[in-house]
């Protein structure tokens, strides 16, 4: 099997021998180097859904090893179709995995599971009826509910790491993320009509909380489940993975542009720290302070950059160079400083406002327009990289792939 061969028929699963009956849930496996897990998960999945279930099996494959040959091996003993995915590029990680596996997906319900056996392929067919049963769009496996455990998480650590995760997830989306009391699970069926693939933009492994923020399915069910050990294989979950997490939250919760301008005004106020300590350093060697106030200012733009443009707007960073990006935000930045003088005057002066008044609606309506300025003269596309085929992504336009079979 050569990785990486161009797809062409997107969705395409085939019928194996004997099995009439078209599927009712597309399990989606994404995998990134688990040989030593596929078969067991194959051989289980087997004996605890077709007989309840008509399934297919999708894996969404991004290793380095011999998965894909290993999973068309033991695809050979199964009574459903199984195919494979291989993805050269990694792209989102776990959940871009997941959402090109959904956009193959031929059957009705869709069961997203992990291929490390922590989570028990027993339940797939209770996650799809507890869906039919309640009417939901969305059941989740939850390792918090009673009957629910978390045993499988490697140390206390661990479990610390994702009791917290999940407080500030659930803290950060008390609407989007009513009803699910395990959003970190990665276990779970979700009715295919629920997902609008094209509003998924996952990064890393929090699909489902990805799903539940931005395709928000009305109803929602959920089911306990024990997390178990991982049967064979290493953790592909790092420390870098935590970075990518905090960065998925930052950019589900800055999503509309009212919650992007909390954020440009929270980055804005972190400012003053190196704004503070730059004038104290410059003011210690002996600089006057003017100049001192002129030049800490721009350590504290440049924080604020840099903050912005990991945090805020990461995906909207191609269309301009670098340095041209930063040379407007740093003109930006320091516009608002020249325009605050004289529109207090004005208050002042024309309209016959108090100082402090004055000064607080120049500090507010300098700082709109600063949001507003960094979004549309920063951020935005300039009009020559628009494409009539993708204006928003001019070097995109990305070759459809189709899962290879391997049954
Ligand atoms: N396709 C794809 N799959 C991935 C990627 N990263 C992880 N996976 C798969 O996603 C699933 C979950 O990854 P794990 O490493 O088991 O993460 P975890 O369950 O949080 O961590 P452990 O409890 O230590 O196992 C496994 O099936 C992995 O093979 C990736 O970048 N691409
Ligand atoms: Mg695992």
């Amino acid at each position: 099997m050569s990785a990486g061969a161009p797809l062409t028929v997107p969705g395409a699963l085939p019928e194996p021998a004997g099995v009439a009956e078209p599927a009712v849930v597309t399990i989606v496996i994404p995998t990134f180097n688990e040989s030593g897990n596929v078969r067991e998960l194959l051989a289980r999945l087997t004996e605890s859904v077709p007989s309840r279930l008509p399934c297919e099996v999708v894996f969404v494959d991004d290793s380095t090893d011999d998965t894909p040959a290993v999973i068309a091996d033991a695809a050979r003993d199964c009574p459903f179709p199984v195919a494979v995915i291989h993805r050269d590029v990694a792209e989102g990680g776990l959940g871009g995995a997941v959402v090109e596996g959904m956009k193959a997906a031929g059957s009705d319900w869709i069961v997203v599971m992990d291929a490390d056996l922590q989570h028990p392929p027993g339940l797939v067919p209770d996650l799809v009826a507890t869906g039919e049963k309640e009417s939901a769009d969305l059941v989740v496996a939850s390792r918090y509910l009673p009957g629910g455990s978390r045993s499988g998480l490697a140390g206390g650590y661990r479990v610390a790491v994702s009791r917290a995760a999940t407080l500030l997830t659930k803290g950060l989306f008390p609407r989007a993320l009513y009803g699910i009391s395990d959003p970190m699970s990665g276990f779970f069926a979700i009715r295919r009509a629920a997902v609008t693939a094209e509003a998924l933009k996952p990064l890393g492994y929090k699909i489902l909380l990805e799903l539940a923020v931005r395709c928000r399915p009305t109803a929602v069910a959920e089911v306990p489940f024990v997390f178990q050990d991982r049967f064979a294989g290493e953790s592909k979950s790092t420390a870098k993975e935590g970075g990518r997490f905090l960065r998925h939250l930052v950019e589900l919760r800055t999503a509309s542009a009212p919650a992007r301008m909390v954020a440009f005004g929270l980055i804005g106020l972190t400012g003053f720290v190196p704004n503070l300590l730059a004038l104290h350093v410059l003011a210690g060697a002996g600089l006057h302070y003017l100049p001192a106030e002129i030049v800490a200012n721009q350590f504290g733009v440049m924080w604020n950059f840099l903050l912005i443009e990991v945090l805020l707007f990461r995906d909207r960073r191609h269309h301009r160079h670098w340095a041209d990006r930063m040379g407007r935000f740093a003109l930006l930045a320091n516009a608002d400083l020249v325009l605050r003088i004289p529109l207090i005057a004005l208050l002042v002066g024309e309209f016959g406002l108090a100082v402090l008044p004055a000064t607080t609606l120049a500090l507010l309506t300098t700082f709109v327009l600063r949001f507003a300025g960094t979004e549309a003269l920063v951020y935005l596309p300039h009009r020559r990289s628009r494409n009539p085929r993708n204006p928003r992504n001019p070097r995109s336009p990305r070759t459809p792939r189709a899962p290879r079979s391997t049954s």
